[in-house]
């Protein structure tokens, strides 16, 4: 890869100094290319097109299943879906027909001996509409994004949330509840201790009923979750794909993000998307598994599906294996499994 790398590199700047030498006259060649070579490269234009579109296809046909499912697993996240699927909708508009206007007309266009240019200063009626149109298609876009961002952050409405604290740090993440005063104690990376990883200050009178949980959260259906994000040490990305929702957890400062679970694990287990994409890797595992077997070693245990909360910032050798499982269950079910967890205060006593 290298050698090659190096040899285009070479051929680069040997072009470069031909190009030169040609532009310096120091070669002798006719400048004017002959109706054959205007035809090639008229054609090659229309070719670079179908190529370009056909390979575009290809890859929204053959890649399309490994997206996430359809199915967004909180009600903020249909209307993020929403904006997506508009803005993503405009750009392949835009994309095909601005490309096959240009290399439609560099074909038509191509070089003719017998065909004269016409000099065509400026029209203002033409400047004006493809100004104007992106401007308003622009506007309308950052209009709408921010009206919906607006939607997902504001929290003022909600009732009672369900506050939440996620704390990041190489290369593992911890939950973190407020417990029944719904108030996250205060918390500072000095206080951490021994079994205090989060740095919860005990003194706090509202950390007195926190409590904290590792390797997996569990979420209350229906309820709005406001999550409080920090982190140990470098920046982190709290990346909860499913439900629509990313937020950068930073050292020294909290952020904010809040949505509201709306299908649970199992009931996303039941979802088509979500079978097919499983029946899919447990075939791949399968296939692993007689070489596995074959080899002399443990098969693998057939994939099930859960949600996940992964890192989406590359921060350091593990980040790709940075996560935790998040289950999403009716409410009592959720009451009961969090009343079964221990407090902080209980876990440092
Ligand atoms: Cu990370």
């Amino acid at each position: 890869m290298k050698a090659l790398f190096i040899i285009a590199i070479l051929a680069a700047i040997a072009i470069g100094f031909w190009q030169v030498a040609r532009l310096l006259g120091f070669t002798k060649s006719n400048q004017v290319a002959t109706k054959k070579e205007n035809n090639i490269n008229g054609w090659l234009m229309l070719g670079l097109l179908a190529f370009v579109h056909g390979l575009l296809i290809y890859f929204m046909v053959v890649y399309g299943d490994v997206l996430l499912p359809k199915l967004s697993a909180s009600t903020e996240g249909e209307s993020i879906d929403t904006l997506f699927k508009i803005t993503f909708g405009l750009i392949l508009f835009v994309q095909f027909f601005t490309q096959i206007l240009i290399f439609y007309f560099s074909f038509k266009y191509r070089g003719n001996i017998d065909r004269q240019a016409i000099f065509y200063a400026d029209s203002h009626k033409l400047e004006m509409i493809w100004t104007s149109v992106p401007a308003v298609v622009l506007t309308g876009l950052v209009l709408y994004g921010i009206w919906t961002w607006n939607k997902v952050m504001d929290v003022s409405k909600d009732k009672e949330p369900l506050y939440i604290e996620i704390y990041a740090k190489q290369f593992q993440w911890e939950a973190r509840y407020a417990g029944p005063d719904n108030t996250l104690g205060e918390a500072n990376v000095r206080n951490i201790k021994g079994i205090n990883t989060m740095g919860v200050d005990m003194q706090d009178k509202n950390a007195a009923d926190d409590i904290t949980v590792l390797k997996e959260f569990h979420l209350p259906k229906g309820r709005k979750v406001v999550f409080q994000f920090r982190s140990q040490d470098v920046i982190h990305s709290a990346y909860m794909p499913h439900f629509r929702a990313q937020m950068n957890c930073v050292p020294g400062m909290k952020t904010h993000f809040g949505f509201t679970p709306s299908v649970t694990t199992e009931e996303m287990r039941k979802n088509e998307d979500i079978i097919a994409k499983v029946e899919g890797i447990n075939k791949i595992r399968e296939a692993k598994s007689k070489e596995l077997v074959a080899a002399g070693e443990d098969a693998l245990e057939p994939y099930e599906f859960d949600y996940l909360l992964l890192c989406n910032k590359i921060c350091g050798s593990s980040h790709y294996n940075m996560q935790m499982k998040i289950v999403v269950e009716e409410e009592a079910d959720f009451n009961k499994w969090l009343k079964s967890q221990k407090t902080l205060a209980q876990k440092i006593n």
